[in-house]
């Protein structure tokens, strides 16, 4: 299968002979996010809002209320004028377009194609003649280019790619890829063996690289990809500021990436560097890279991962800290390193075709992930911690502004998460309404879902077959249906469950087998075939090991994918005074947290409060509300947890 697809300008990409021929390594491929079309409950309406309120946002905020646009109007003039804002801020531009490049795919709204097509224009003129493109340098001295690592002129670039490719999956249009290409030319006639060393300061520049290898099929982009990870450990001395007054190695640069075993420094630097890394180990079939991951990866969540799928405890580097030093109210969490948890697991899970790295990240994504974003779509998390005082509130940007566009980019991309193939072997991974076809050997299958996940576990697939073929079918089984609220028992569920996934084909139960964490089906599908596979949903208890000093003698709730907190909003202004024994039944209920339907756990507990004299105290017994982690502080500040006390000594009345 090789189609050969001419753009408008007559320039020529051969698609799918690449994607086919770059596919060695990975046992599962991921659909593209431009072949899904959602139609989903939860997710439609999130990435509808992301389309309008949320990119306006980004929009008001990146060209009226600071200087971003600003930069690159000044950079092409050339004359020498101001830089406003940070060394980094070009690149909240790029994932701002990234995220409109998804969104008009999927919405078609043409103001946002119009406004992306303007702020390329504005880019494309700021670029220098030998491909060079960073306004912070353009503006304030050229001269001093390429001489900090620090300086995230690779991190920009990196951002920059990353928009193009979307933007020209999305449209065709190849302008802002053009200048990517230059500016790709321009390090690598740079950098590289025989040339000068380099390191990247931020890792991102790497995964960016591996997709514009795959979008234009050169592959020396490639080369430069796995020539920067090679770079790594080798004391260029990035991020010295933090090595030894901080005590990590904030640049994941002490060591050779294949001899790293330990998660250390900035998360989100983190992330990006290990998902540039399986794209590389996904080309270029180089499996050192691949043991090196697992062991991080296990050291990510089997001792320094929230019960949110959230990252990255400290705030003083923006990461990790020591193992299993993970703080509620003080946990820094920035939806970044969420966002970075979707993007590196998702690598794994193609690279390695096990079920559990996508069950790490569905918790990133519905609860560390989406917390980031506020109901309203125009407000925004930085930070996410998991118990509050009432002193958080959503905001409406931030100095340095990485996470909202972050979070939109996420959301808008989300259908490429869903579904997967590795020739006749489908996979669905998350369970969204949507629909997408794959090509097997002789004929076309096209699947629509239709399920009320993450709320319930019904997911129901109605295939269309161009001709009869024999195919298989593989279903995620959730860790959570499993007993493994995470994997490495970091968490474990307080009772233990026999609950099971069932499958139907066309109305029968028919007997699945179980392989590397999916259940999968195999037949001659026929059109009009219905499969019908159900994930049991009951709320679950959870414990933390004993090391997770925070969590102790407390216990936190999830159903299906979703953990749930208790926020002063539904519980009469407090969420520090509520006992949750063991015992504690809790029942679901439908709620709204504004205009967001969700379910949401309730239970009569004990609520310690003060007496009308001020100084006796009451043990009454209240419905307590817990509503999804993701929704909370979105009706104003509020004391919060997800923790709840399961003894009296843990319990505040004041706080
Ligand atoms: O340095 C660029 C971005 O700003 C990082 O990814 C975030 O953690 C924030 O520091
Ligand atoms: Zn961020």
């Amino acid at each position: 299968m090789s189609t050969i697809r001419i753009l408008k300008t007559g320039y020529l990409i051969l698609f799918s002979t690449l994607v086919n021929a770059q596919q060695a390594n990975v046992h599962i491929n991921p659909v593209n996010f431009s072949k899904v079309i959602i139609n989903d409950d939860f997710w439609k309406p999130k990435i509808d809002k992301v389309a309008t309120k949320t990119l306006d946002a980004c929009i008001y905020q990146t060209e009226v209320k600071t200087g971003r646009i600003r930069n690159f109007e000044k950079a092409a003039r050339g004359k020498g004028e101001q830089h406003e804002g940070i060394f980094y801020d070009d690149s909240d531009v790029y994932k701002a377009i990234e995220a409109m490049a998804y969104a008009i795919k999927l919405t078609g709204n043409k103001a946002l194609e119009q406004k992306a097509d303007e702020w390329i224009d504005k880019i494309a003129a700021s670029q220098q003649a030998d491909g060079y493109l960073n306004t912070y340098y353009v503006l304030t001295g050229l001269d001093k280019r390429w001489t900090d690592m620090d300086k995230h002129e690779d991190y920009c670039g990196g951002h920059m790619i990353e928009a193009a490719v979307a933007y020209f999956d999305a449209t065709g249009k190849k302008k802002l890829l053009d200048v990517s290409k230059r500016w790709a030319d321009h390090f690598d006639a740079t950098f590289g063996p025989g040339k000068r060393n380099w390191v990247t300061g931020h890792q991102e520049l790497e995964l960016a690289l591996v997709k514009l290898y795959k979008t234009t099929g050169e592959k020396r982009y490639l080369r430069l990809a796995d020539w920067l990870l090679s770079e790594r450990g080798k004391n260029h001395g990035i991020g010295s500021q933090w090595k030894n007054n901080k005590g990590t190695d904030y640049s994941q640069d002490l060591l050779p990436v294949k001899e790293q075993s330990e998660i250390t420094g900035h998360a989100v630097r983190a992330m990006y560097l290990y998902t540039g890394t399986a794209d590389v180990a996904a080309h270029t079939g180089d499996q050192d890279y691949l043991i090196a991951m697992r062991r991080v990866w296990e050291d990510v969540v089997f001792r320094n991962m929230y019960i949110t799928g959230a990252i990255g405890s400290a705030g003083r580097n923006e990461g990790f800290s020591k193992d299993f030093d993970l703080p509620n109210e003080q946990a820094y969490c920035e939806t970044c390193a969420s966002v970075g948890m979707v993007f590196w697991n998702q690598r794994m899970n193609s690279l390695t075709g096990k079920a559990e790295y996508m069950d790490v990240l569905e918790r990133s994504l519905y609860n560390g992930a989406l917390d980031g974003l506020s109901l309203s779509g125009d407000r925004f998390f930085y930070g996410n911690p998991l118990a509050s005082q009432g002193n958080h509130s959503r905001r409406e940007w931030f100095g340095t502004a990485c996470c909202p566009s972050n979070i939109a980019r996420l959301i808008t991309s989300v259908g490429g998460y869903i579904y997967g193939q590795e020739s006749n072997n489908i996979f669905i991974n998350l369970f969204v309404g949507s629909e997408t076809s794959f090509e097997l050997a002789k004929s076309n299958m096209k699947i629509r879902t239709t399920t009320t996940y993450p709320w319930q576990g019904n997911v129901s697939c109605n295939i269309s077959m161009s001709k009869k073929e024999k195919a298989s079918i593989a279903f995620r089984i959730p860790g959570w249906l499993r007993n493994t609220p995470a994997p490495g028992g970091l968490y474990s569920f307080l009772n233990k469950s026999t609950a099971a996934p069932t499958i139907l084909v066309n109305g029968k139960k028919i007997a699945f087998k179980e392989e590397n964490g999916y259940a999968v089906i195999e037949k001659e599908w026929e059109d009009g075939d219905k499969v019908e596979y159900h994930i049991p949903m009951e709320v679950r208890k959870i414990l933390a090991r004993r090391e997770l000093f925070y969590d102790n003698e407390r216990l936190a709730l999830q159903r299906g994918p979703i953990v749930y907190c208790v926020e002063g909003a539904d519980n009469n202004g407090n969420a520090w005074n509520i006992l949750s024994p063991s015992t504690a039944k809790f029942e679901i209920e439908n709620f709204n947290v504004l205009d967001e339907k969700v379910i949401s756990l309730v239970s009569p507990l004990p609520v310690l409060e003060i007496g009308a004299d001020g100084q006796s105290i009451k043990n009454v017994n209240a419905k307590v509300r817990a509503i999804p982690y993701y929704t909370w502080c979105n009706r104003g500040s509020n004391p919060m947890q997800v923790w709840l006390p399961s003894a009296y000594k843990d319990i505040k009345i004041n706080y």
